[in-house]
């Protein structure tokens, strides 16, 4: 008897399929438990723990952060190096995971997990076929995944491998794996992109990529700076340039926009600045947020001794939507997100489709006398 069959013998399928994600759940966690675990914690073959190798190093060339899905026993989460997060349903699988550096555990579906610091991967080894809901569950992972990182689905025995699993007990593998990029979009939520398919034998590798943007039409924002909420925003290391929240408490263009972070250049004393602009509330000051919905920006590159930006005209011009606005458990967190964002919002706005902006969009000309001192209004007209 093979491991599977092993565990299939040792928690025989109910009679009437699970009609909901808890019921699913709790018949993973009892399968995988007990014997279950027992044939989890074996040697692996060499072959075998040579592909795991390989698909640990796919997710470790996206950068030091994983997160790896249906984590069982940690396998594969010690094989990463860098910070890694296994989730598991099953905490009898987690109980025989051993303690490596770097690698924490949470039990629970990866549905419900939000973690604050985004991964620059996360990974379905041998698990995408065993979860409840293959589109819900590509959408949970992918959330946790920074804009531009990817989410891969595995198996180090090939998809074929996982289709017999489901034809021998289908309450347990409920689903095949995408066998062609067409069905890998079609179950990805809209910030996914299907991005490469290795079908073979033996092997199997799914990867999406999450888009490192979302477009939107270019919005031009115009006002002189004012003081900010004394949060000590130059205290975090990232001073902003706050727009007057009078300006735009009326103006449905503001009200509309998704609270969140958006990249854009900016423009002060007519000099151009890479832009990672805040739109929202800092929700994260509980007690102390934005009483209305505010913009504000960081100026790449802008040195202190580029003088104070108060009552100075500054024009911002968004062309991009990177994440919504989130509640932090405290400021280290927030710190970490805004230098990912920063980090993101350098990197996209050299690329072509936006660097030719800074030195040619109309929004960003230098100001004459007769400019009007206001503007909030999207490109094309
Ligand atoms: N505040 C939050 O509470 N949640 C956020 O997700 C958040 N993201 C931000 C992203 C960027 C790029 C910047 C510049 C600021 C962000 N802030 C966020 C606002 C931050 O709380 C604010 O700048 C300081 O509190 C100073 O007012
Ligand atoms: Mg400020």
């Amino acid at each position: 008897m093979d491991a599977h069959e092993q565990i299939l013998a040792s928690a025989p399928s109910p009679k009437n399929e699970p009609e909901n994600r808890e019921q699913h759940n709790a018949r993973q966690a009892a399968v995988f438990s007990g014997e279950g675990v027992n044939s989890f914690t074996q040697p692996l073959p060499d072959e075998v723990e040579e592909r795991l190798k390989r698909i640990a190093a796919m997710a470790r060339s996206c950068g030091s952060r994983t997160l790896d899905v249906g984590t069982g026993t940690g396998v594969l989460a010690g094989m990463y190096g860098g910070e890694v997060v296994g989730v598991d349903v099953s905490e009898d699988m987690l109980d025989a995971a051993p303690q490596y550096d770097g690698v924490e555990y949470w039990c629970g579906d990866i549905v419900d997990y939000a973690s604050e610091k985004p991964f620059d991967s996360a990974v379905f080894n041998a698990c995408f076929g065993n979860v409840y809901d293959q589109t819900e569950s590509l959408a949970a992972a992918a959330a946790n995944v920074k804009p531009g990182g990817s989410v891969f689905a595995t198996h180090p025995l090939g998809a074929n491998f996982v289709r017999e699993l489901k034809e021998k007990d289908d309450t347990v593998v409920r689903h095949e794996m995408p066998r062609s990029l067409e069905e890998a979009q079609a179950m990805a939520p809209p910030f996914l992109r299907a991005f490469e398919l290795v079908d073979s034998d033996d092997f199997y590798s799914m990867r999406w990529m999450r888009e490192p943007y979302a477009d939107m039409d270019k919005l031009h924002l115009r006002g002189p700076v004012a003081q900010g909420y004394g949060r000590g925003s130059k205290k975090l290391g990232f001073p902003t340039a706050n727009l007057p929240e009078t300006l735009f408490a009326d103006q449905a263009i503001i009200q509309d926009l998704q609270a969140g972070v958006y990249i854009g250049f900016a423009q002060l004393r007519g000099q151009i600045y890479t832009a990672v602009s805040n739109i929202g509330y800092s929700p994260t000051f509980e007690g102390a947020e934005n009483p209305t919905k505010i913009v504000e920006a960081y100026l790449c590159d802008y040195s202190s001794s580029d003088g104070d930006f108060y009552d100075e005209q500054l024009d911002l011009l968004l062309v991009g939507y990177l994440r919504p606005e989130k509640k932090f458990s405290g400021v280290e967190a927030l710190v970490d997100a805004i230098s990912n964002d920063v980090e993101m919002a350098k990197h996209l706005l050299k690329q072509p489709q936006f660097a030719h902006l800074s030195v040619s969009h109309p929004a960003l000309a230098p100001l004459s006398s007769d400019s009007p001192k206001t503007v909030a209004k999207y490109y094309p007209e």
